[in-house]
């Protein structure tokens, strides 16, 4: 089966239909599910007032944040008296309240909506395999595990196969699952891990992701993070 069409349908927000509400994001620039919702924001034109949180010096774990998030994690956001983290819950909540057509993201017919929160499901998985080969190497300054590194060659295999015949992950519209799917690639971009020569549908997707035209924006914390590594 083929890997489905290959132009980017998401549209770019304009300074005419961005909505500012008084939502604070607690976010760190590097992190995969911050970067998640930072392109969540983009892709809907929600402005969220940014709160930087550096958790590599501890500021997840000081008494003012755990009194908000006993979990310590980042993002994080506040809405008035909510207080919410988990990317995905943030993400929903988002599109659901502030979104001008929240069933674009996220499709409010079952099946579809299914589809959507099957990838949600399967990124748990993917992410992590994916978090515990890199996240060793750069923080510990490891070498690669090449046991670990199978579970990232059969992760990047079964979504491979999920992207068999998809222009996007859950059918043929950007959905909220992509974000997530996506800041999870962007890990193995570290050392230029290549998960393109043997993964077609994966490639096609991973370029059609990176169009977006604020892909860049939103992920550079990462990118600039990776440059700044000793080589
Ligand atoms: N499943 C969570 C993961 C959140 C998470 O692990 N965040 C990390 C940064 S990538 C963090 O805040 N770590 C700091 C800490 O745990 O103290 C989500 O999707 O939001």
């Amino acid at each position: 089966m083929g890997c489905g069409g290959s132009k980017p349908t998401a549209t770019a927000p304009t300074a005419t239909n961005t909505t500012k509400p008084s939502v604070d994001l607690y976010l760190a620039d590097i992190s995969p599910p911050c970067r998640a919702v930072l392109m969540f924001a983009k892709e809907t034109g929600l402005e969220l007032n940014h709160k930087p949180v550096d958790f590599t010096k501890g500021e997840t774990k000081t008494p003012e944040f755990l009194a908000m998030n006993p979990c310590h994690c980042v993002p994080t956001i506040k809405d008035g008296d909510l207080t919410l983290w988990e990317s995905v819950a943030i993400m929903v909540y988002l599109n659901d309240k502030y979104a001008k057509d929240p069933a674009k993201l996220y499709p409010t017919d079952p099946q579809k909506r299914a589809r959507v929160n099957l990838v949600f499901g399967f990124q748990r998985q993917f992410g992590s395999n994916i978090g515990d080969y890199i996240a060793p190497q750069i923080l510990q300054g490891k070498d690669a595990d090449p046991e670990i590194e199978e579970k990232v060659k059969t992760a990047l295999d079964l979504f491979n196969k999920i992207l068999e015949g998809k222009t996007y992950v859950a059918g043929d519209c950007l959905t909220l699952a992509d974000f997530s799917m996506m800041v999870s690639l962007t890990m193995l971009d570290f050392k230029d891990y290549d998960y393109k020569s043997n993964y077609p549908c994966v490639k096609a997707w991973n370029d059609r992701m990176r169009a977006l035209p604020y892909f860049e924006e939103t992920n550079k914390g990462w990118y600039e993070m990776l440059k700044s590594l000793p080589s």
